[in-house]
């Protein structure tokens, strides 16, 4: 019920600005680094310290809703699919290389689905004290004042971001490459934050205009997606159809008008990078 939702709702932020006191404290210090995929995918005790807080606490709270945590399936290998059930998807730092660097841009990121349909999402940037919420049909929200969404509907006046690291993954590389000249070639500028959670948060408040990444999880997007399309905005898979969250390939956009060209421009770019293999 609504009531229900608001309980999570509420016990989620607490829990989330009380774990985030972790990633606050330890940011500057120095941190046990290991690698996950590969050089770009790192993780530290502290992701996995929150993680173990967050569904803790929730577990203790809520003991019937299930969960999807980053380490938890990154350690176990294994991604559960999505039910029905209450679940909490949780990325407890988002932007693990900005937080291995003291990079301000990090967050925990925490989304509640209902029936397979996203009710809440939650990112909080603790180091830059941002505190994105949404709840469905409730708007959107940082640091409780409403945020709306960017109208512009066309690239030439967008600020685009992407996630460049994943140009340092060889099988990738070409296709990454090809999108990112795309996007140069038409956009007002590019950012790449490193933090995906963060990023659909700033096209949600309309800081930017889009965010494209292929290679995300679940984790990574889950809160932004509700928060971005709360906010006016929405988000679609790459190929310009429906956005899977279980198999995330993102454009996020502040507004429906500019995905046909953002399409388009993807798919162009693409069969350009084909051609020259
Ligand atoms: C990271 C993302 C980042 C993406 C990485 C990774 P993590 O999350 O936010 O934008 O490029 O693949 O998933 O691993 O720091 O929680």
């Amino acid at each position: 019920t609504d009531q229900d939702l608001d309980h999570c709702f509420d016990f989620a932020m607490k829990l989330t600005v009380e774990s985030a006191k972790i990633i606050r404290e330890a940011i500057e210090g120095g941190k046990n680094i290991e690698t996950k995929a590969g050089d770009w995918d790192l993780v530290t005790q502290y992701d996995k310290r929150v993680e173990e807080v967050l569904i803790t606490g929730l577990a203790e709270e809520f003991p019937n809703h299930k969960f999807i945590g980053e380490e938890t399936v990154s350690s176990a290998n294994y991604l559960p699919a999505l039910t029905d059930a209450p679940t909490w998807i949780i990325d407890p730092i988002d932007g693990t290389t900005n937080f291995v660097h003291a990079f301000p841009h990090t967050c925990i990121s925490i989304a509640l689905t209902v029936k397979s349909q996203l009710e809440i999402g939650i990112v909080y940037n603790p180091v830059l004290e941002q505190m994105f919420t949404a709840r469905r049909g409730r708007g959107a929200y940082l640091n409780g004042k409403s945020i709306k969404s960017s109208s512009i509907s066309e690239l030439k006046s967008s600020l685009i971001c992407i996630e460049a690291s994943y140009a340092t993954i060889e099988e990738i590389r070409d296709i990454v490459l090809g999108r990112l000249e795309a996007f140069v070639s038409v956009a007002h500028g590019i950012r790449t934050m490193g933090s995906a959670a963060l990023t659909l948060c700033y096209v949600a408040m309309g800081a930017a205009e889009v965010y494209h990444s292929d290679n995300l999880m679940p984790w990574d997007v889950a809160a932004g997606a509700l928060i971005i399309r709360e906010a006016g905005g929405d988000i679609i898979d790459t190929s310009g159809g429906d956005f899977d969250l279980m198999k995330p390939r993102v454009l996020a956009i502040g507004n429906r008008k500019i995905a046909p060209e953002l399409v388009k421009l993807v798919h162009l770019a693409d069969k350009k990078t084909h051609r020259k293999r």
